[in-house]
């Protein structure tokens, strides 16, 4: 039987009724509002002026589709991820006020004067230092979860305590298989008819089934599990000649229902797919006949050159941190060398899942604002970018030697693209 689901209405009384929460915000003067944008979830923000606190209740159902039924217990991902970001990578995480088992809710800190991030790089919006902070945290989470941080048998005890089978199963069919066949979640501009037609294909189903193996049999670290731009705050910068300092923390990361014992690459993979979201609206909006406008007052020539420098950005934030973090192994076996050879193979599985995200929210369900907000020509000459940059990291992840060569494959792709505009280059 499902939870019975809070409303706007009820949580106040909710709130009444738990002292530790109603320290927090004076139930007499609250407004509620109900934001939630997620799939699986409610988010109700409550605040009273002063103080706010995020209330997060599982839905039993797909908000989109509601014939679509969901496990609430995802709400225990949700609460082991908030719990080990907390104790962690606290500087990145939410304040955790606990899960409430019953109810299938947890209660954070309200976030409502950061900004999420995908909307301010849709509206070109450079935000310094995001990029690094999340590989920061991405290397804290790894680091601690995992054999490098932990015996073995914590670890393997850990993992057990966070399986996530229903929510995996999401992730293993919408990013994994659905895209590479016919199915009825997959649309797109058929303008691009061509490039997704070529993904059913033999030889790219064998590189996104090595990527899906990975996934499904590397559990080597907690994972977030959907560390989209959407599941990440960043901070307002401030006026220019006031700027954050560089050791505050530029991102806070929320939404760990997809959390499971995974491959680190995962969570690199996902974010550097987003960027190459961002690349491919940024692609669509520069071509000389797009009729949206750059918004005023931004330099598209530096949020471009910003936009590109990610992929090293966030892969220096986390190798910088995890090497720091991982001076200290608690296996003494994982010399210097297993240390770098780790870093690499993680780096070239990041690119090839990079490719399975960006595929799938170009061509598959639950698709992305980065692209989807854009019309006609532009919305195809952004799904052109994504698949066709997509399709040289799927194809050649496993030959990457360093980050640079992403950046590279990257700027290829808008070169090849621009050149041929006016024909159907892939
Ligand atoms: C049914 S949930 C669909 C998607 O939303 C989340 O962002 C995850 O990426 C999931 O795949
Ligand atoms: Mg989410």
């Amino acid at each position: 039987m499902s939870t019975e689901l809070l409303n706007e209405k009820t949580v106040i009384d909710y709130i009444a009724g738990r002292s530790d929460l109603n320290a927090v915000v004076n139930v007499g003067k609250t407004t509620v509002r109900e934001v939630g944008d997620g799939n699986l979830n409610l988010l109700f923000l409550v605040q009273d002026g002063s103080n706010g606190l995020a209330i997060k209740q599982t839905l039993p159902y797909v908000r989109s589709d509601h014939s679509w039924k969901v496990t609430e217990d995802s709400i225990f991902a949700e609460a082991r991820g908030l719990e080990a970001a907390s104790e962690y990578a606290k500087a990145y995480a939410p304040r955790y006020f606990g899960l409430d088992a019953d109810r299938r809710l947890i209660v954070e800190e309200d976030l409502s004067d950061w900004q999420v991030w995908r909307p301010n790089l849709n509206g070109r919006r450079v935000n310094r230092l995001a990029a690094r902070d999340t590989g920061r945290f991405i290397a804290e989470m790894a680091y601690h979860t995992s054999y490098f941080g932990k015996d073995e048998q914590e670890v393997q005890r850990a993992a057990a305590d966070s399986i996530n089978p229903e929510l995996e199963q999401i992730t293993e069919d919408l990013i994994f298989t659905e895209p590479y066949f016919d199915h009825v979640h997959n649309s797109w501009d058929s303008r691009v008819d061509d490039q997704v037609l070529a993904l059913r294909d033999d030889e790219i189903r064998t590189q996104a089934a090595k990527l899906k193996y990975e996934f499904l049999t590397n559990g080597e670290a907690l994972l977030h599990g959907d560390l989209h731009t959407n599941s990440i705050f960043v901070r307002n910068q401030g006026a220019e000649e006031d700027p954050l300092p560089d050791e505050a923390a530029h991102v806070k990361i929320f939404d760990y229902e997809f959390g499971f014992y995974g491959p680190v690459a995962f969570d690199i993979g996902i974010l550097w797919g987003n960027f190459l979201l961002a690349q491919a609206r940024e692609f669509a909006l520069s071509s000389s006949d797009s009729s949206l406008a750059v918004e005023e007052g931004n330099h598209d020539g530096d949020f471009h050159a910003w936009l590109l420098s990610l992929y090293e950005e966030s892969w220096q934030g986390f190798e910088q941190e995890f090497r720091r973090l991982a001076s200290h192994r608690v296996n003494r076996i994982f010399t210097d060398g297993f240390v770098d050879h780790w870093l690499s193979r993680t780096l070239r599985y990041s690119a090839g899942f990079a490719a399975s995200e960006a595929i799938r929210r170009t061509i598959g369900w639950a698709k992305v604002s980065d692209i989807e907000s854009l019309d006609g020509k532009a919305k195809s000459d952004a799904s052109r970018f994504a698949l066709s940059a997509a399709r040289r990291l799927l194809e050649g992840f496993e030959g990457l030697d360093e980050v640079a060569d992403v950046r590279r494959l990257v700027e290829g792709t808008a070169a090849r693209l621009e050149k041929g505009r006016q024909g159907n280059v892939r």
